[in-house]
Formats: structure tokens, C-alpha cells, sequence
């Protein structure tokens, strides 16, 4: 009798620890370098949808440097998350996120910027979704020149504004992009003024363009671009201030989230001419889904994914976006 009770005891015991494994919640982190940054917060309202579709738990936090990154990734594995997704401060950090995600046993996933190892390529065992940078850079130079012809600007008179983040390859692969494509369309390879700016925000960006604009009186005309659209919203509100407004410049950016949305709905139209629109749902709704899926059923995200873009400008913004799944 007691025999029989221990054993369904046991039994029961048995049957609580499956059921609690096989109900073991599954949350999936969301790690973005710059949490304020309108397409990250994009980048994150579409991982929330894939978690609501999914029911897995998304735990999201901001990881402005290498030390907040590290203490994020430990608070993830204390939080009991299985996998997450990243977008580093610096992609050098790369063999710092794959040792710590071994360490804690987590799956990891990067996004928009790919992590490289301490000799600077790629980390492969990593899957990584981004931009086609170079391809999306050209965009924007084609988009450029259209306009500066459309104009009649003479190409010799306009100088080529690059605000420059060089230290992240996806960010050389875009501004080189669209200078090759400036070139092709007869731009003087001369007129090029580099603007290299501290961080990738519309505050440094502006910085660089003002003392770029400074050092370089000579051009009547300008084009600005960057790696993304503060990088050239920051260049457009320098040239503001030194009364460089849309009929003396252009910008072209990349992302097309709030912060070019904000530029197109201003009665006037300002030097922001254009973005390439990119889509938040493919990195941020995709990514999570390939984590969630790696770690639910055990199947591996591509190792590269790389996403497209569409010009898209004031005219036809609501066109575009709607095209990409986007209101
Ligand atoms: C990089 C940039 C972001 C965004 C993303 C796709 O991370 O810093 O602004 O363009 O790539």
C-alpha cells in the first residue's frame, strides 16, 4: 500500500516537472543599441507583434555601450530568456556577445549591424539580418542626382556633404554607395567633403556638417547622406543655420521611420528631400520570429539575410509605405 502511494506520488512528481518544462514559458530579448532612435522603437513595436502572434514574452532593453550591453545580456539570462536579438553599440563587441551568450547558453540573432570578431570579419556562427547596404547607399545618390539634374544644377558647383560613421561597415558600404552613384551621374570626384561624425545621431551629425560647411564656403549647391535619416537631418539643420535651405540643398536619408515622417509633414517643404525606406517589420518582426523559432522548434535562422529598400520622398510617401506594410 504505501508502495503503491509512493509510487503514484512519484509518478505524479514526474508528470508536475514535464508539465512545468513543457510549459516553460518562452521569452525572447530584444537588445538595440539606440532605444530612442525612432527605427528602433519600430524596430521593436513589430517584435512585439511577432511575440503577441507567437505568445512568447519579448523582454526589450537599450544597450548604449559595452558595459550596459554585457549587464543586459545577464539580466536576460536571470530573467530566464532562451534567445535574443542584438544590435550592438559597437559590432566590435562581437566576440564579447558570442562568449556570453555561450556562457548562459542563449540562442543570439543580430540585427541591422553585424557583429565582427577582434580581426574584424564577421562573426559566422551569428545570423544576422541587415541592409544591402552598398545597394541602398546607390539609391540614394541615384535619387540625388535625379533631383540635381531635375534642377538644372550644375554638378561641378555642388559639393557631395558625407556624413561619415566609418568604424561601422554598413555605414561605409551606404555613404560609399551613394558617392559611387553621384560619381557615375558626372559628380567631381573633388567635390566630395567628408564629415565624419562621433555617434549616429542628428546631434553629431550636425556638429560634423557645421564644421564641413565651415572648412568648404565655396560650393553654391549641396547633397547630403549618411547612414541614416538623423545623419542627414542633422546636415539639413546646419545648413539651415547658415541659410543653406531646399533650394540650395538636398538630403537623401535611409530608414524612413518618425524622424523623416516628422520632415514631410512640415508645410514647408525643408532640404530633406527624400529617405530610402527600409522595413522595421522585416528586422524587427522577422528577427524575433527566427529566435522564437530557433528556440521553440530548434530551426536555425538563415545565416544572412539581407533586406531591400524603395525611394521614397514627400510626393509619394503614403504610396511607399503602404507598399511595405506600413500605416
Ligand atoms: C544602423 C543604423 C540605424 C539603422 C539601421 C538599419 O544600425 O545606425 O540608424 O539605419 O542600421
Amino acid at each position: 500500500m504505501i508502495q503503491r502511494r509512493t509510487l503514484a506520488l512519484a509518478t505524479l512528481a514526474a508528470l508536475a516537472s514535464f508539465t512545468a518544462h513543457a510549459a516553460e514559458p518562452i521569452k525572447i530579448g530584444f537588445l538595440v543599441k539606440q532605444a530612442e532612435e525612432p527605427w528602433f522603437q519600430d524596430e521593436w513595436r513589430f517584435a512585439e507583434q511577432a511575440a503577441k502572434e507567437k505568445g512568447f514574452t519579448l523582454v526589450k532593453i537599450g544597450i548604449p555601450n559595452g558595459e550596459k550591453m554585457m549587464a543586459a545580456i545577464d539580466n536576460l539570462a536571470a530573467q530566464k530568456v532562451q534567445g535574443f536579438v542584438i544590435c550592438a553599440p559597437d559590432v566590435k563587441l562581437g566576440a564579447a556577445v558570442s562568449r556570453a551568450a555561450k556562457r548562459h547558453k542563449l540562442k543570439v540573432m543580430s540585427v541591422d549591424d553585424q557583429l565582427v570578431d577582434g580581426a574584424g570579419k564577421p562573426i559566422a556562427d551569428i545570423p544576422h539580418m541587415g541592409i544591402s547596404g552598398y545597394e541602398i547607399g546607390k539609391q540614394v545618390g541615384q535619387g540625388l542626382a535625379e533631383e540635381i539634374k531635375a534642377r538644372g544644377w550644375n554638378l561641378a558647383e555642388v559639393g557631395a556633404l558625407r556624413i561619415a560613421f566609418d568604424q561601422l561597415p554598413t555605414a561605409r558600404e551606404r555613404t560609399q554607395g551613394a558617392l559611387d552613384a553621384l560619381k557615375a551621374a558626372g559628380l567631381p570626384a573633388a567635390n566630395l567633403v567628408d564629415a565624419p561624425q562621433a555617434k549616429t545621431d542628428t546631434e553629431s551629425a550636425f556638429n560634423a556638417a557645421n564644421i564641413a560647411f565651415t572648412k568648404n564656403a565655396k560650393f553654391k549647391h549641396w547633397v547630403a547622406f549618411g547612414l541614416n535619416d538623423e545623419a542627414v537631418l542633422g546636415a539639413v539643420r546646419a545648413g539651415e543655420g547658415r541659410g543653406l535651405k531646399q533650394d540650395a540643398m538636398l538630403g537623401i536619408g535611409i530608414g524612413g521611420s518618425q524622424t523623416a515622417l516628422n520632415e514631410f509633414s512640415k508645410p514647408t517643404p525643408t532640404a530633406f528631400f527624400g529617405t530610402v525606406l527600409i522595413s522595421p517589420k522585416r528586422h524587427g518582426y522577422e528577427t524575433a520570429l527566427n529566435v522564437y523559432q530557433w528556440v521553440a522548434e530548434n530551426k536555425q535562422p538563415a545565416a544572412l539575410t539581407l533586406t531591400s529598400g524603395t525611394l521614397m520622398t514627400r510626393k509619394n510617401q503614403a504610396e511607399v509605405r503602404k507598399q511595405m506594410g506600413l500605416q
